[in-house]
C-alpha cells in the first residue's frame, strides 16, 4: 500500500505576504486525509513547519530586503527545513505531498527529493516560474523556483536552493499561458520540455500529459509533481493569487493527474498556491484535494 505523508508549509513570503501562508489549512479543511484514503493509500499527517510570521518578526529585519528577490531569507528557511522533511520522508520509503504556501517552497521539495536520487519533475502551471532575481519582474520568489533549485543565473551560487539531482532535461512544463521574456530565453537554453495551452488545444491533455511524464522519467529514479492551482481556468479554481485566464478545465485537470498515477512513478508532490483570501467557499482547496486523490489512483468505480 502506497504510503502518503503530508506535510504544510504555511508561507506566504514567496508571494509578498498575501494569504496564501492559509493553504494548508484549506486544503486540509477542504477534505484532503478523505479523499486520499478514498485513493486506498494510508496517509500520515505531519503537520505544518513552524513559519515566522512577518508581524512577529523584529521590524528591522521584516524589510522585503535582499535586492530584487523579496524575502529571500525567509524563503530559505522554509525550503531548508522542507528539504530535510522531504528526504526523511523519501527515506522511509513514504511519498511527500506538500502542501502550500506559495511556489516558492518547490525549491525545497525538489532540494529534498533529490538529494539521494535523481528525479525528474512535472510542472504543472499557468507561469514557467524560471525567473531569477535579475530578471523578475515582481522580486516575487514563487516566479522563480525552478530556476533556483536549477542552479540557474544567480541561484548558481545558492547551494540551499540547489537540486542536485534535477536537470532540465528530465522538467517539463504543462499549461504555460504567461511567460516572461526571460523565461522564454531560459526555456529554450537549457532544453526544458514545456508545452503552452495551444499545445493541449491542439494535441489533447492526454498525449501532453503522457509526454511530459515520459520526458521527466526517463532515466530517473522518480517524478516529483509540482501541481500550481492557477494551471487551472480561474473560472474553476478562483482562489489563487496570479489567475491567468485560458487554463485547463476541470475535467482536464483530472484527467491528467489520473494518467499522472497510470504512469507509476510519482515520487513527490505538492499542492499549491491555494490562497483561501480569495476563494469562493473553499472551492480551490476542496479541487486540489480531488486532483491530488486523482494522482494517487483515486478512480470513479
Ligand atoms: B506562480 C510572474 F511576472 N512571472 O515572476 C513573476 F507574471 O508560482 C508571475 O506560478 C509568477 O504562481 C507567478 O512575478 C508565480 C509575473
Ligand atoms: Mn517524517
Ligand atoms: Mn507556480
Ligand atoms: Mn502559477
Amino acid at each position: 500500500m502506497t504510503r502518503v505523508e503530508i506535510i504544510g508549509a504555511p508561507t506566504d513570503y514567496g508571494a509578498n505576504r498575501r494569504g496564501v501562508d492559509m493553504g494548508p489549512s484549506a486544503i486540509r479543511y477542504g477534505g484532503l486525509a478523505d479523499e486520499l484514503a478514498g485513493a486506498g493509500v494510508d496517509v500520515v499527517d505531519a503537520g505544518d513547519l513552524s513559519v515566522p510570521r512577518a508581524e512577529e518578526r523584529d521590524p528591522d529585519t521584516d524589510a522585503p530586503s535582499e535586492g530584487d528577490a523579496k524575502f529571500l531569507h525567509e524563503v530559505a528557511d522554509v525550503c531548508r527545513r522542507l528539504a530535510d522533511e522531504v528526504e526523511g520522508t523519501l527515506a522511509e520509503g513514504t511519498v511527500p505531498l506538500a502542501l502550500g504556501g506559495d511556489h516558492s517552497i518547490a525549491i525545497g521539495s525538489l532540494v529534498g527529493a533529490a538529494r539521494d536520487a535523481d528525479i525528474g519533475a512535472v510542472w504543472f502551471d499557468a507561469h514557467a516560474d524560471l525567473n531569477t532575481p535579475s530578471t523578475t519582474p515582481s522580486g516575487n520568489v514563487h516566479g522563480m523556483p525552478l530556476a533556483a533549485a536549477l542552479g540557474i543565473g544567480e541561484f548558481a551560487d545558492t547551494p540551499w536552493a540547489n537540486a542536485s539531482g534535477l536537470d532540465p532535461e528530465n522538467v517539463a512544463l504543462v499549461g504555460l499561458r504567461s511567460v516572461d521574456g526571460a523565461e522564454v530565453e531560459l526555456l529554450r537554453e537549457h532544453g526544458f520540455t514545456a508545452y503552452t495551452m495551444s499545445d493541449i488545444d491542439e494535441q489533447g491533455i492526454t498525449d501532453v500529459t503522457e509526454d511530459a511524464l515520459e520526458a521527466a522519467s526517463s532515466g530517473v529514479d522518480g517524478v516529483h509533481v509540482s501541481l500550481d492551482l492557477d494551471w487551472l481556468d480561474p473560472k474553476e479554481a478562483p482562489g489563487v493569487g496570479t489567475p491567468v485566464r485560458g487554463g485547463v478545465t476541470y475535467r482536464e485537470a483530472h484527467s491528467a493527474m489520473e494518467i499522472v498515477d497510470d504512469a507509476d512513478c510519482l515520487r513527490s508532490m505538492e499542492l499549491v498556491e491555494v490562497n483561501p483570501t480569495l476563494d469562493q467557499h473553499n472551492e480551490t482547496a476542496e479541487l486540489a484535494t480531488e486532483l491530488a486523490a486523482s494522482a494517487f489512483g483515486k478512480r470513479v468505480i
